[in-house]
Formats: structure tokens, sequence, C-alpha cells
């Protein structure tokens, strides 16, 4: 049995509901140890962790671990929203009574943790003083001593965040326990791996993982599901996977924010980190504020919407970022950054890292290289082309590591949005960039997003499947009500932010090229975004949006064919309406989908029909 009541004065953790929470997990859960944590521990706990071998050095004060075998992605399958209402059972959100949940949870958790520490993380996702930080803070329990290294690079962490509550009961209880990783019969029927968002109690349970956001709680598990849901019921803001960016026009002075929804691994990551292409540098800058998630609310007073990054790190996918896709990421995980890496492959001589895209090939020679699995590459049959890292191996870094950040990023106040903007990997069909500037047409264009799948979560690779608004994995509450939470919230500012839809992975359906460079040239269909919502261009009107023209898009310095810049610039109609049909079936799975939805549906069928116009 722990000693509780030392460990937790000793920390300065006074919140009386804090406490009783903390002792009821370590008496379930027959922790050894309790440890209360905070940011600065994180040198003593880096050692503890080198000693025990739990993680090693990859270069000078960065670090590298493995995780099980079995335990390397989220599981959407296992994933649940409970609640006490069957009201909130949704397509995605695999609903579940909170009383079945609660139970279950707790059985698998009970004694679960004996022989271990129980570390305590008090966190706050939100830059403190933010006008929505009531809903941010959080404190996750947690067996696993590598997951408290992600949470203090992850999220804002100590005890400071939970002692002085308006509320002291307002925080997000969020616990984890790893389980017996070797025994959890993961991707078999008799799978003991639960994870649990009790989103109307604010409780997160999650057993059988140490992985990601498996693990992490305030990542995804409180940062999405339990934040959107909580943004629902108070009617105040919206909780989405969103990455978030600003636009520093150097000659104008005018700066300009993006966020938006990409499905997990379609390249988010690169874009929030991008840099401006050469020939743009001069005159613009790109800042970075987030990667992954964004709270977005509207300020009563000047009736702009805000938008913020309620983390504080970046978790992201390894796999191809080298200096031509995000130079920003590799200079955030440089020495002396603090960074960890995870299930990338790793030199036990030379302590380096590589992964699947760092460099076109391998390192030639192999001495002392293990893959993600720990196996030594060199004793691999000749020709074995099993990859060296795992697929979603990542890299975790803290948000002021990445060199581009924003010089605001920490402001409370958060950023005005001026564009919302929703992508996704799509070999056809979707144009480079199509704007969109009627709110339910950009509602509507979010809820039909798709994408191939992705490494980020187990499931089937290249399949295509609509992921809407990039929160399918994350969805906490109904669809119908979500789309009409999307409506409210975006309906009460003065001047609806522009739409658009952008599609970086068209590609050749001959030799299956990439009719777009991509990555820094990103930068310049967002410009013409900008250039549009100021009334600076016109574009050419489509059913499904505005495009560029050939002349409007600034293309200094790009190299594409003509041919393949008409390609992106333009759509196909016939392939639009075979679209429209799947659309439909899509949408008419939820329950109480507003009728402007459905109205901007019929709107642009029919201006696809042939001879509309
Ligand atoms: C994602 O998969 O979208 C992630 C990583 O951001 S995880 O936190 O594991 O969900
Ligand atoms: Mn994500």
């Amino acid at each position: 049995m722990a000693v509780i009541e030392p460990a937790l004065d000793g920390a300065g953790l006074r919140n009386p509901k804090v406490r009783e929470y903390v002792r009821y997990w370590a008496e379930l859960t027959g922790a050894e140890r309790i440890e209360v944590v905070g940011a600065s521990d994180d040198a003593r706990l880096i050692q503890e962790s080198v000693e025990a071998g739990e993680i090693v050095p990859a270069g000078e004060g960065v670090y590298y671990s493995r995780s099980y075998h079995m335990d390397t992605a989220r599981t959407e399958e296992r994933t649940i929203v409970a609640t006490h209402s069957t009201a909130d059972a949704g397509v995605y959100n695999n609903w579940r009574p909170s009383s079945e949940m609660h139970e279950l949870l707790e059985e698998r958790m009970r004694g679960a943790s004996a022989g271990k520490t129980m570390y305590v993380v008090p966190y706050l996702m939100a830059p403190p003083g933010s006008p929505l930080e009531e809903y941010g803070a959080g404190v996750e329990l947690t067996d696993h001593r590598t997951v408290v290294l992600h949470m203090i690079r992850m999220a804002r962490v100590g005890v400071e965040f939970v002692e002085n509550l308006a509320d002291p009961n307002s925080f997000v209880r969020a616990v984890h326990v790893t389980g017996d990783l070797e025994n959890l019969g993961q991707g078999t029927a008799e799978d003991q791996r639960y994870f649990v968002t009790v989103a109307d109690e604010r409780t997160i349970l999650h057993f059988g993982s140490a992985y990601g956001g498996n693990a992490l709680l305030g990542k995804i598990a409180h940062g999405l599901r339990q934040a959107a849901y909580d943004g629902w019921a108070s009617g105040k803001f919206l909780a989405e996977q969103f990455m978030l960016i600003g636009i520093t026009d150097k000659e104008t002075g005018r700066k300009y924010h993006i966020c938006g929804g990409f499905p997990s691994a379609s390249g988010k990551t690169n874009l929030a980190m991008m840099l401006p292409p050469d020939a743009l540098g001069e005159r613009y800058q790109v800042s970075f504020y987030g990667d992954d998630i964004a709270w977005l609310w509207v300020d009563p007073e000047d009736g702009r919407l805000y938008g913020m990054n309620p983390e504080y790190g970046v978790f992201g996918v390894a796999k191809d970022t080298n200096e031509t896709t995000n130079p920003t990421a590799l200079q955030s995980v440089d020495a002396g950054t603090g960074a960890l890496f995870t299930n990338v492959a790793y030199n036990e001589i030379t302590h380096e890292v590589w992964w699947e895209g760092r460099t076109p090939a391998p390192p030639a020679d192999v001495t002392g290289w293990r893959d993600w699995k720990g196996n030594l590459i060199s004793v691999r049959p000749e020709g074995s082309d099993e990859p060296w890292s795992h697929p979603n191996s990542r890299f975790t870094t803290t948000l002021a590591n990445v060199p581009n950040i924003a010089a605001d990023f920490e402001d409370p106040r958060g950023v005005p949005i001026d564009g919302i903007i929703f992508g996704g990997r799509t070999p056809d069909r979707e144009p480079l960039i199509r704007a969109i500037t009627d709110l339910a047409e950009g509602v509507y264009d979010g809820l039909t997003l798709g994408a191939e799948a992705t490494f980020a979560a187990e499931g089937v690779e290249g399949l295509l499947r609509y992921d809407p608004m990039s929160m399918r994995p994350f969805m906490s509450y109904p669809e119908g009500a979500y789309a009409a939470h999307w409506l409210k919230i975006i309906g009460q500012v003065r001047e609806t932010p522009i739409f658009a839809h952008v599609n970086w992975f068209q590609r050749d359906h001959e030799d299956g090229h990439y009719l777009w460079p991509g990555y820094r040239d990103n930068l310049r269909p967002l410009l013409w975004l900008m250039q549009l919502m100021n009334g600076e261009v016109t574009g050419r009107q489509t059913p499904v949006g505005i495009l560029p023209t050939k002349e409007e898009l600034n293309l200094d310095g790009v190299e594409i064919t003509p041919g393949d810049l008409d390609k992106i610039l333009s759509i196909d109609a016939e392939r639009w309406r075979r679209e429209m049909a799947h659309r439909e079936q899509h949408l008419t799975q939820f329950d109480g989908l507003p009728n402007e939805i459905w109205a901007a549906h019929r709107r642009i069928a029919a201006a696809l029909e042939p001879g509309a116009d």
C-alpha cells in the first residue's frame, strides 16, 4: 500500500478533490508508491529512466525508447465514449453506458499497478489565462515513467495548475494503467484493452497501452474527445484535430491565421511547421502554433473567431520527415532539445536514429543498427524489405524547440482565425485549393472530408474513408449535433472566416507522379486564399467552390508543367457527381443533421448536373 498523504503534502498538492481522487485510484490499482510530478522533475526522471534502461541516449540530451511491439498505435475499436444518456450515441463515438464502463475498467485496473509507482501528473491544456482555461485542467495518474516524460513535453505540467481552480472539482480525471502488455490479447477476440472517456463525468479511463494517445491522456482523450464534449455541453467552443499557423506579410505588416483539419498522418505536421519557399521568403514569414489540436471560440467583445493550441509539444510522425519535407521538425529534435524518439531505428554504438524517408536509403554500414523491435539489422536475411522503423514511429518535443514557433504562442487571448481549411491525401478529384465562402457549405465540406487510411491507427492502409473534420476517431457526441454546434459557434462571428479544401496529393493517373510539388510551396495556395478573402483576386466560381486562375497563383520558382497545373486547377464534374452519391450515403448515417447541411449538399449536387449554370 502506498503512503499517500506525505507524498501529496510534500508536493504541496492541497486541492481536496484531487487528493480524494488520487487516494481512490491509488487504493484501487494497488500502486506501491505515489509521486507527484511537475516539469522541473524532468531531468531527474530522465536520469532514472536511463538508469532503468527504459530510455537510451540518442545524441546529446535526446532520448530513444521502444514500445511493446503489439502496442504501437491508437486502436479505434477499443476506444469508447461513455455517458449516462443513450442520446449521446453517434455513428463514430462507440457510445456505451457509463455504468457498464466504470465497472469494467475498475475490474481491469484493480491491483494492476501493484509494485509500481503511480505518478500524479497535474496538467493544463491551455495557455494559462486563456478564456478556456477552466476546461483545460486535468490530473493524469499513470504507472509508466516514459508516459510522464511525454506528458511533460506535451502539456504544461505542475501542481500549480490544479491548486487555484475556481471550482476545486473542475479538473479532468485521467487514469492510465498500463497493464501486462504481454498478456492483453491485442487484436484478438480476447482483447483486454479499453480506452474510455466518460465524457459527462469528465473522467478518462485508459487500460492496456503505453503508447501515444492511448496513454498521454492530456492529448487526444482530454484535448479532443473530452474538450469537444465540454465545448458542446457548455455551448462555448469547438475542440478540433486542427493545425494552426500564422502567415505574416512583411510588406503590408498584416498577419493571418489559418487552422485546419487533416486526417492523422496526412502531412498536417509538415504543413504546420512549413517555411516559405525560397522565392517568397523575403516577403512572407510562416509561424507555427500547433500541429494537432485547436480549440476555437468567439470573443463576445469583438465578435471574431479565436483559436489556440492547448498542447505544449509535438508528437510527430517520424516517417518521411527530412530536410525537404520538414526541416523545422529536424531542428526541433536536435541535440539539447530533450526530444524523445519512439520506435524508430537506433544505433546502439553511435546512438544515431533513423527512420524510413529520413534519407533516401538506410545507412550503408549497418554496424550497431537495430530496428524498432530491437533486432539487429545485420542478421536480417539478404534482401529483407522489412522497415527499420515502425510506420507510426514518433518524435516528441516541446513547442519552444520548434525554430519558427510564433512569438505569441502562449498569448492567453489566442489568435484571430482568418481561414479554416480541410484536406487529406486524395489521389484524384480534389483540386489544389477550392475556397468556400458560405458557412453551411464550409461545414458541409468538413463533414465530407475523406482520406486514405493512416498508420496512426490500426487499420487497412490505402483505403479511402470519410473522416469528418478529421475528427472521426475523436468524435465524442452525435454527428448531427456536432454539425449544429459548428453552425452555432461560427454563426456567432461578425465576419465568417473563409473556408477552403486543399489537396497536395493529386497524382497523375498514368505514371502516378504527384502533380504539385507540395511542402513549402503549399504556402502559395494559402496566400491566394487570403488574397481572395481580402478581395484582391476573384478566382473562378465552380460548383464546388472558387478556384484560383493560373495567373492569380504566385508560381515564382515553381517547377510544374502546364498540363499538371491545368489539372490541379480544374474539376472533373463527372467524377464529382459520383462522389456526391457517396456523400449522400455518408451523411444519411447521421441523425438530426441540420437542414442547412442538407441544403448545401443539394445545392452543390444540383450545380454539378450537366447543363446547370
Ligand atoms: C493521431 O493519431 O492523430 C495523433 C497521435 O495525433 S495519437 O496521440 O497517438 O493519437
Ligand atoms: Mn492527431
